[in-house]
């Protein structure tokens, strides 16, 4: 290509990119009352910018080749920083390693810019093959932490075994996202340990973990259930014991496995917690999200579990490289409005928005999983019985 033609089309990719990145999203009706899903996913691949895959140099690249593709942008934490929504996104480049970058945005709900660099997080003594799924806290000692999977090739594997591995939590902190101090990875009993999330606040004086415990990389085996622990300190954090917080059960959405997703939000009548439930299928694991409150005293006590699922896959969520998946690992509550972000298949980020008061609401009158068809039955022929007198009183006829 000539150097004149390689300019213009660079010129020209921009500013598509530009278009795109700023197109305004679309605030959906609400179908159940509790959140707005949006029109357009607030992140995917082509948000990333052109100059972290071209080569934008002509002597080099002149045919304006893409050199370092990414395949998706997904899983984020987030948090407000300076009033504005700053997110911790899971991109994952073609060659299948993931790694950690920050995008901004004023509304929360579209334009969502990446900063210039991605985040090189500084390695442990053992170095991480794969890093993902951060947890952005920002805890009452000053410090904003992100908790995220490391992951390393098993060295017990046997031989030809090239997909066993180990998933541990790492833990890094930061005051700006941009400087990191990568700490030691969280010791504690469990063989592999996902979805490491931490409590905002000090609990006895300790830093307080929610943990998944589990057998195997993908299995929870005989573990699973969201765990609690404390641990003294942070460099190293070290939790001896883990109680279950949130059990795994039998013909629920989260019979497989869960996980917590991002740190809780307090209110005063407890704190929120969102997590996701993993049951299988004849078409593989399903991945929803649900809720949960626990006591403001003992965040460890779950006082409200409704039932089912809060956010399930829809439409064209339910597609992507790991399809039938939601999974959300950040949130964020700017005045009483909640921005939720969530990843639909390992793909792409989205956005719900609903308010402190709507999810207070939700978690403590949605009826709790009946357990038995019968008493599902039971839970909803009450719900009708009441709906027909005030029917009835409204004078409305069906
Ligand atoms: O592929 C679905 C999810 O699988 C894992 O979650 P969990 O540990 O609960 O099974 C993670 O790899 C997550 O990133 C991914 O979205």
């Amino acid at each position: 290509m000539e150097k004149s033609a390689f300019d213009r089309k660079i010129k020209e990719m921009f500013k598509q990119h530009k278009k795109f990145v700023e197109y305004p999203n679309v605030k959906l009706e609400s179908t159940n009352g509790i959140y707005h899903r949006y029109k357009y996913p607030v992140l995917e691949a082509e948000h990333t910018p052109i100059f972290w895959r071209f080569d934008l140099n002509h002597k080099t690249n002149p045919n304006l080749l893409e050199r370092l593709g990414v395949n998706c942008v997904f899983n984020a934490g987030a948090i407000l920083l300076h009033d504005k929504i700053v997110v911790m996104a899971r991109v994952e480049g073609v060659d299948r390693k993931s790694f950690f970058a920050v995008a901004e945005s004023e509304s929360g709900v579209d334009n969502f810019k990446f900063w210039d660099y991605p985040v090189l997080m500084p390695e442990t003594e053992d170095p991480d093959v794969n890093v993902y799924d951060m947890r952005l806290v920002q805890h009452e000692d000053g410090w904003i932490y992100g908790l995220f999977c490391s992951e390393r090739k098993d060295p017990n594997a046997p031989a030809g075994d090239l997909s066993a591995a180990i998933a541990s939590g790492g833990i890094a902190r930061t005051k700006d996202l941009k400087t990191w101090e990568r700490l030691p990875d969280l010791q504690s009993k469990s063989p592999q340990q996902r979805n490491l999330v931490l409590h905002p606040e000090f609990v006895d004086g300790q830093y307080a973990f929610y943990t998944r415990p589990q057998d195997g990389f993908i299995d929870a085996g005989s573990g699973g259930g969201i765990g609690w622990g404390l641990a003294d300190g942070m460099n190293p954090a070290i939790v001896n014991d883990e109680i279950i917080v949130d059990d795994r059960q039998y013909h629920t959405i989260k019979e497989v496995k869960n996980g917590l997703g991002p740190a809780p939000l307090k209110t005063e009548h407890g704190w929120l917690h969102l997590a996701h439930g993993v049951r299988g299928t004849a078409a593989g694991l399903r991945y929803v999200l649900y809720m949960f409150m626990t006591s403001l005293e003992e965040p460890w006590k779950v006082t409200h579990a409704p039932g089912g699922h809060f956010i399930a896959p829809a439409g064209e969520e339910r597609v992507g490289d790991v399809s039938n998946v939601t999974f959300s690992n950040g949130w964020v509550q700017r005045g009483e409005d909640v921005y939720i972000y969530y990843a639909s298949s390992d793909t792409r980020l989205h956005v719900a928005t609903s308010t402190i008061e709507k999810l207070v609401d939700y978690c403590i009158n949605t009826p709790e999983d009946g357990g038995r068809s019968y008493a599902c039955v039971q839970q909803r022929i009450k719900l009708i019985k009441r709906n027909m007198k005030a029917l009835k009183e409204m004078g409305i006829e069906w």
